[in-house]
């Protein structure tokens, strides 16, 4: 026999692995918002999916195991698309993933950071992860070569959005979908807990990723593209005014406040079809 195909074969407890590249890419994705489309559709469009929104390849096993954590609050409409580009998007990848709503109960102000480590920690608690992917309820990506995936970095996932020209608006941007390894997220003490209302956070999250020694690394421009679906600012998550002054404090923060300071109360867990449904009250800012 030739030497080097046996060289090349891969070793007998591997051969079930899904390959490197998954077959299933199809690349740009048509982005459209059909009216009247329910989650029953979706359900039956994804006949693979299990319970708590759970799925694994049927004829390989996944290199990778994913979680998707997705802050929400009355943004159902927005749940209904993202799930249904989402679901599909996942499974050619060839992933075992899973996808978690972590639903802020109550009127109180929105806090979006603190629903991310909510989510890191319950998602963890229930399966040993190797990457989460930290998603905004509103973007969708458009091409499907932008794995969901972990780097050696935290990965900033969503560099050209289209309400941005496709295009990052600032450099250090690190908002709309990020992905850290467990290793990075406790490396950098998670996400801050004390922003309340729109804006900053995403920039605290940056700032501590270079804090912890790490970098950023990043898709190209030319599948990291998501389409946002449109929306007013939403009531209970105004403009945050302390944004500036928190920011400018990070580095004597950010190891005092994040994962290891996260308190809130766990309200339900429910294992729906599409997802598992984390209701959390975060309290309010004291
Ligand atoms: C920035 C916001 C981010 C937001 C992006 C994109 C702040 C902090 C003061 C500099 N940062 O300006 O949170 O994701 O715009 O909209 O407001």
């Amino acid at each position: 026999a030739n030497l080097s195909q046996l060289v090349l074969l891969p070793k007998k407890e591997d051969m079930h692995y899904c390959p490197k590249r998954s077959p299933l890419l199809s690349g740009p994705i048509h982005v459209s918002f059909p009216s009247g489309l329910t989650l029953a559709q979706v359900e039956r469009k994804n006949p693979l999916v299990v319970r708590g929104g759970r799925y694994r390849p049927p004829d390989c096993e996944a290199r990778h195991r994913t979680a998707v954590i997705i802050p929400h609050r009355n943004r159902e409409q927005h749940l209904k698309y993202l799930l249904y580009y989402l679901h599909p998007f996942l499974q050619r990848q060839q992933l075992s993933y899973g996808i978690y709503v972590i639903h802020q109960a109550g009127n109180y102000t929105f806090n979006r950071a603190k629903l991310m480590n909510v989510g890191f920690r319950e998602a963890m608690r229930e399966e040993d992860w190797d990457c989460l992917f930290f998603h905004d309820v509103d973007l969708i990506p458009e091409d499907d070569r932008n794995t969901y995936t972990c780097d050696r970095n935290p990965k900033h996932a969503a560099i050209a959005m289209d309400k941005f020209g496709y295009k990052l608006p600032y450099k250090a941007y690190f908002g709309g979908v990020s992905a850290l390894s467990p290793l990075h997220y406790l490396k950098m003490n998670g996400f801050p807990n004390n922003y309340w209302g729109w804006g900053g956070e995403d920039d605290d999250i940056g700032i501590r990723v270079s804090l912890a020694g790490m970098s950023i690394s990043r898709p190209s421009l030319r599948v990291g593209r998501y389409k946002m679906i449109k929306h007013k600012l939403d009531e209970g998550n105004e403009v945050n005014p302390k944004r500036f002054s928190l920011l400018a404090k990070t580095q004597q923060t950010w190891k005092l406040d994040g994962m290891n300071s996260v308190v809130y109360e766990l309200l339900s867990r429910e294992y729906l079809p599409l997802y598992t449904n984390i209701t959390v009250n975060v309290g309010t800012l004291d």
